[in-house]
């Protein structure tokens, strides 16, 4: 929750055409660049902001790519084959930041999407996207530096953190998710706005989707700024898709 430093990638001119099952129809893509804007600036972190990634759509949710923890990054494999290049894209940034980077191999898939690191807790949604081989190398990965992975699956949405996210002393989740989420205190989203589980806390202020009253009552007592993500929802993205914080 206590970061200085963001990864973000700018959306391309395909931007509007990644991968969705949303169902909400085309997003348009000058407003599109405009909400991406406004989240990184809304981050107020020490930003590397990577070109756009020609080919590659989906790559602006720069998330799926990478797992980071204080001591080091783990490169995944997305589940989507059309995602797997910008894997490559984000390494030498990666490299440059890190002093420890290892990258998961086939047969694993993992999206950084269905990756909640919760302390040295780190749960694993098993989705569409990530497979249990993504999980165990994942695991192999960060057991050395004491962090224990734990698998969760993903009843529905496109990711676990489509369904829940942490905010420092509850988690925000689905009620499809909340007896998985047991052991902490939770702020349950009301059915019809399943969308708000996706929260980014950033250094002690709460970025929000807005458009979801209910939810926004439910985290009043938090410092929280709301974003328009109307587009970024249209091709299946939330807030924590959009940059690696560390
Ligand atoms: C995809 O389907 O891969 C992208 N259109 C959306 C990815 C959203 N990423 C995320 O929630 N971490």
């Amino acid at each position: 929750m206590n970061f200085t430093r963001a990864i973000v990638r700018v959306p391309g001119p395909d931007a509007t055409q990644g991968l969705t099952t949303a169902g909400l129809g085309a997003a348009d893509l000058e407003t599109l660049k405009l909400q991406h804007a406004a989240y990184v600036d809304a981050l107020g972190l020490d930003v590397t902001r990577l070109e756009a990634l020609p080919g590659c759509p989906d790559a602006y949710f720069v998330e799926d790519t990478a797992v980071l923890v204080a001591e080091l990054a783990v490169l995944t494999r997305p589940g989507a084959p059309s995602r797997r290049p910008e894997v490559d894209a984000l390494e030498p940034t990666v490299r440059s930041l890190f002093p420890v980077v290892q990258r998961l191999t086939d047969p694993a898939t993992l999206d950084g999407g269905d990756v909640l690191q919760i302390d040295r807790r780190v749960y694993v949604g098993l989705s569409a996207r990530t497979n249990k081989e993504g999980a165990e190398q994942l695991k192999a990965a960060l057991a050395p530096w004491g962090y224990a992975v734990v698998p969760v699956s993903v009843p529905e949405g496109l990711h676990l953190k489509s369904n829940v996210t942490w905010v420092g002393d509850a988690v925000v989740v689905t009620r499809a998710l909340a007896s998985a989420f047991g052991d902490f205190d939770q702020i349950v989203v009301p059915d019809e706005e399943s969308y708000a589980s996706n929260v980014l806390m950033v250094n002690g202020k709460l970025l929000v989707p807005s458009g979801f009253p209910r939810t926004l009552e439910l985290l009043s007592r938090y410092r929280v700024v709301e974003l328009d993500q109307s587009e970024v929802r249209k091709l299946d993205g939330a807030l924590t898709c959009m940059s690696l914080r560390f």
